[in-house]
């Protein structure tokens, strides 16, 4: 569903990307701000960045010619009211998945129209990512009786304020393109893949209206090299190149889906995925995952998606001689994954559950309204990213509580594990990120295809003693090492301030974040089962201001915010220019 708009001999897109009107509250003057971005960061008016509540965007477009016409969302952060001349048309909970609205029957072709946008930032235990509520807030519970703290928190829960309970900072807007896209009357709904690396192709094609299903299958030269007719079926193709993880040949395949008069291109690669034992296998062979975890982040855009960043991200990965690309800790911009599947990046794809937790006190699963949504959210997930041969696990969410109310935890995960196995055509493996815990008390985590740890020995705790972190961390993968499925150190890394250094490696310093990073990954290379490392961050983000945030940025960056080389980042491309995997 809300397959990638395309054009073609059958369907036409226009990007209505550029400069519309905004506003926060109706009465005020409009102003101008971009489309795709994140608006926080685009005026010096401090309201900008710490807004909370709703913001109103507005343009105008002529609706072209085509049979059915249909505006489709990107993502807007978190939640949308779309209307046209004023009828509302759309809406939407959740700000990094698309949607779309069909305006055939409401604007003939030729006509100017007025589009709104209504876009709320609000979170709370009911969103994904979480935000903190009234009782549960973490930041200033510890200043209790102190009269400004107080009102603080009757302000917020009289009419909310921005607490993310999350290490990001909370940018919303219309963050990704918007479309506007025609299909002929009779069009198709979806089309989706599943190929294995023995050259077999399943598909299913979704139609509406009258008409009959062809599919031929073309080789990245274009060249027809199999056919098939119906809405369903299987097509062998003889001596498939395989897609590959760089640095092997990602081959690209495409599905040329024909409808009657409409038409979709759909790529695919052959590859298959499998854990066996401890060991993680893309097409037949033992994989490592080398690469930092990244955000959708850098500076003027916000979270806002931009092709000349994505790219430059990307050739950055292969230039660290990166193979994975954890997407912490929402849905990134679909442009993403598909220049992934071109470059041969593999994808851990993970859905925006962070930050279900609220300490000791209070039991998230039982408190937080969130399991139906959630799985919806899974299920929009999988069926935007369904196709792309890049994803090669599913990640359900980030550092959920799993120690304190271990049954909890164990009862609202294990059915969104069953769920996303279900539903995903290709059947990838799945897996949940967990957070710095007790680990002996978490039954959640050993219960996934494959066992994601994010830890900070070294770092928040040991903080500077490295000696004592690597053998905490070794005395920690005895225990996972008696689990026996793969494991990956999911998140790992120390704040450097990039130009900061010293003889001897102390926190902070360029060296030292070389130093935590050597310590361990000699634990990592010892042991057969650890199948990757993805050391957090890619570059340094921004976040909620405070005292371990220097000029609200989380520093734990390979690369500046600006994308330059940290010591760290020579580091890692020297070292996954030579890693293979621990148990070839
Ligand atoms: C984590 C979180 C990540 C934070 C990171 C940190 O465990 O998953 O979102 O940014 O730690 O740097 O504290």
């Amino acid at each position: 569903m809300y397959m990638y708009p395309q054009s073609n001999s059958a369907r036409s897109v226009r990007d209505l990307s550029g400069v519309w009107d905004f506003r926060f509250n109706a009465d005020e003057p409009w102003q101008p701000i971009a489309v795709p971005a994140s608006y926080n960061d685009q005026s010096p008016d401090p309201e900008f960045r710490r807004h909370y509540g709703m913001a109103y965007y507005r343009t105008t477009f002529t609706v072209p010619e085509g049979a059915r016409r249909v505006l489709r969302f990107d993502a807007v952060t978190h939640n949308a009211v779309v209307r046209l001349n004023g009828q509302e048309i759309a809406s939407h909970r959740g700000g990094f998945l698309p949607f779309e609205a069909d305006i055939t029957a409401l604007a003939q072709p030729g006509e100017t129209v007025t589009l709104d946008v209504e876009v709320d930032n609000r979170i709370g235990h009911s969103s994904l990512p979480v935000g903190n509520e009234g009782g549960t807030a973490f930041f200033g519970s510890d200043n209790a009786g102190i009269p400004a703290v107080e009102a603080g928190k009757a302000r917020q829960q009289a009419q909310g304020i921005n607490l993310p309970n999350f290490d990001f900072f909370n940018y919303a807007g219309i963050t990704r393109p918007v479309h506007l896209y025609t299909t002929p009357a009779a069009y198709i709904r979806d089309v989706t893949v599943a190929a294995d690396m023995t050259g077999t192709l399943r598909y299913t094609v979704d139609t509406v209206g009258e008409g009959s299903v062809k599919v031929e299958i073309l080789d990245a030269e274009d060249r027809v090299v199999a056919c098939a007719d119906g809405a369903a079926g299987t097509v062998q193709v003889e001596n498939a190149r395989l897609w590959q993880p760089r640095p092997g040949t990602p081959y690209l395949y495409t599905a040329l889906v024909k409808f009657g008069k409409d038409e979709y291109r759909q790529k695919f690669g052959f590859r298959s995925v499998e854990v066996s034992g401890h060991k993680f296998l893309i097409n037949g062979a033992p994989f490592y995952f080398k690469g930092p975890c990244k955000h959708e982040d850098s500076a003027f855009r916000g979270r806002g998606y931009d092709a000349c960043v994505t790219v430059t991200d990307l050739k950055l990965y292969e230039w660290l001689n990166a193979n994975a690309l954890r997407m912490s800790h929402y849905p990134y911009a679909e442009e993403v994954y598909d220049l992934c599947d071109r470059l041969g990046i593999v994808v851990i794809d993970e859905t925006p559950a962070v930050g279900i937790g609220a300490g000791a006190a209070c039991d998230p699963y039982k408190t937080f309204p969130l399991k139906t949504y959630h799985s919806a959210v899974l299920r929009a997930m999988i069926e935007r990213d369904k196709n792309h041969p890049c994803v090669v696990l599913w990640s359900l969410g980030n550092e959920p509580d799993t120690e304190h109310f271990p049954e909890s935890a164990r009862d609202y995960w294990r059915p969104l594990y069953e769920q996303a196995h279900t539903q995903d055509p290709q059947d990838r493996p799945v897996t949940m990120v967990c957070c710095q815990n007790d680990y002996t008390k978490d039954i959640t985590t050993r219960t996934m295809d494959v066992v994601c740890i994010n830890r900070y020995y070294g770092w928040y705790n040991l903080s500077g003693d490295l000696d004592n972190a690597a053998y905490a961390f070794k005395k920690e993968l005895d225990f996972w090492e008696t689990i026996d499925k793969p494991l990956i150190l999911s998140e790992y890394g120390a704040d450097t301030v990039a130009g900061m250094h010293g003889f001897a490696p102390e926190m902070f310093t360029e060296e030292f974040q070389v130093e935590y990073y050597r310590t361990i990954n000699g634990c990592l290379d010892e042991r057969r089962f650890v199948v990757g490392e993805w050391p957090w961050n890619f570059a340094d983000f921004s976040t909620q201001q405070g005292p371990m945030r220097v000029g609200s940025c989380n520093r734990k960056g390979l690369f500046t915010r600006e994308r330059t080389p940290k010591l760290a980042a020579h580091y890692f491309r020297d070292r996954w220019g030579k890693k293979e995997p621990n148990d070839r």
